[in-house]
């Protein structure tokens, strides 16, 4: 199934005329405080985040998993999902795949489809916490970190390869995440584990092409549940460092001990000049991987001021990569993919009218208050007529959920693929 411009024209009509009234007055009024509402729009239309493989169907967890109809059972299937996504909300212009769960087939073939979605290949996973039928070591205990020398040599061939693979697609970008670590006390030696991670990570970078980057991912605890060796930021830091220029840090929001301050661990990469990219998600207790924005919407909008300040004032910090990194136990997993983009971009559209410069200033001053009512202004304005705008101006939907409600997709995608298809990932 695709979506044309046309059928989303018929559907817009509807909404346009009240969108045009938000519009203009939500432009008169950000005009009036100063505000280029022309450059915010262009913005949000340039803004595009990667939607992750592996998640274009049901998820699940230890307890159960509930499929939902007409998953994408293939690459091709999956790349046409996200077409389908893109084709609405003209912000998920880029695939992310993790290998070995997505692995092409037809190199050409794949290509000439994304592109046919206007859609481009961001950064590829590896996966070193899950044995391959025919592999010869396990990583029951570690891969990158394995007190095994060969089980380490074989994850980072496997890395290797994934690059290789990525390569062929135009991804300039591997993001690494390890589940090494370990469940009890006295079961691991800390420092050989992290001095092992940091010589494997080595190997794998120095075969890195020149224009690429790899991403090293932290996370605290899961599916080890004493230490995990890449935990948190400062090693994930530490190690990029220690690997080279080309070697980032990611941040996958779900990966913090509660109350964590996500923002503020992003003012410190992007100062250092070491933030690589972002797996949006959302969270209440552990990893839960929910919709963006669902729990926790003014951290979210907290995090994207920190970044709209680097971005305008750290130009050693490269431009970062946007991706999402969900499951979807209950829900469609396109509705859920689709209200986290939407929230993503309302976050950010509140970041881009916070007013940098006066905050500055009232920070300097040491005046609290006016720096909370600075936040709190722009966090406070329905920013959802400009999400709309950049969504037009791109031929996209007014409200991509009705759209794809009103456009049966679900029902078309189980006519087409049938009830039962189910998609690989987790
Ligand atoms: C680990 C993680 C990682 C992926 C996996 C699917 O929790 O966030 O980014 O490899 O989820
Ligand atoms: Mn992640």
């Amino acid at each position: 199934m695709r979506i044309d411009k046309n059928q989303l024209g018929d559907t817009n009509k509807k909404g346009i005329t009240e969108h045009n009234q938000h519009y203009d007055f939500l432009g008169y009024t950000l005009t009036k405080k100063g505000k280029d509402v022309n450059a915010i729009v262009k913005k949000l239309q340039d803004f595009q985040v990667a939607i992750p493989s592996w998640a274009l169907g049901a998820g699940g967890t230890r307890f159960g998993r509930f499929g939902f109809q007409g998953e994408p059972s293939s690459l091709e299937l999956k790349i046409d999902d996200v077409g389908l996504i893109h084709s609405l909300t003209q912000t998920a212009g880029a695939i992310s795949l993790h290998i070995p769960w997505d692995v092409p087939t037809d190199y050409n073939a794949i290509k000439d489809l994304a592109n046919s979605h206007d859609i481009l290949f961001d950064a590829v996973n590896s996966n070193t916490f899950q044995d391959q039928k025919n592999s010869k070591e396990s990583y029951k205990f570690g891969s990158l970190s394995n007190t095994s020398k060969s089980a380490r040599e074989q994850a980072v061939t496997h890395n290797i390869e994934v690059v290789k693979i990525g390569e062929k697609l135009g991804s300039k970008s591997l993001t690494v995440w390890l589940a090494d670590g370990s469940n009890f006390p006295g079961q691991t030696n800390f420092q050989s584990a992290l001095q092992n991670t940091e010589d494997s990570l080595k190997n794998i970078y120095k075969t890195l092409p020149e224009d690429w980057k790899m991403f090293i991912e932290y996370k605290p605890y899961e599916p080890n549940f004493y230490s995990t060796v890449i935990q948190d930021w400062g090693t994930s830091f530490m190690l990029a460092n220690a690997c080279g220029e080309k070697a980032y840090t990611l941040v996958d929001l779900g990966h913090h001990l509660p109350n964590t301050n996500i923002e503020q661990i992003v003012s410190t990469l992007m100062l250092k000049g070491k933030l690589g990219g972002f797996h949006f998600n959302d969270s209440k207790y552990g990893d839960d991987d929910l919709t963006v924005g669902s729990v926790k919407p003014y951290a979210l909008f907290l995090i994207f001021n920190a970044l709209v300040y680097g971005m305008e004032n750290n130009p050693q910090n490269p431009y970062p990569a946007w991706m999402i990194d969900a499951s979807h136990n209950i829900k469609d997993p396109l509705e859920d993919l689709i209200q986290s983009l939407e929230a993503i971009q309302e976050a950010h559209a509140k970041a881009l009218l916070v007013d940098q410069k006066l905050l500055l200033k009232a920070q300097l001053n040491h005046d609290v208050v006016k720096c909370q009512e600075i936040l709190q202004d722009a966090y406070r304005t329905d920013v959802r007529p400009l999400l709309q705008k950049a969504r037009l101006n791109r031929g996209g939907a007014l409200s991509p959920i009705d759209a794809y409600r009103s456009l049966k997709v679900r029902e078309n995608l189980i006519k087409e693929r049938g009830a039962n298809s189910v998609a690989s990932g987790l």
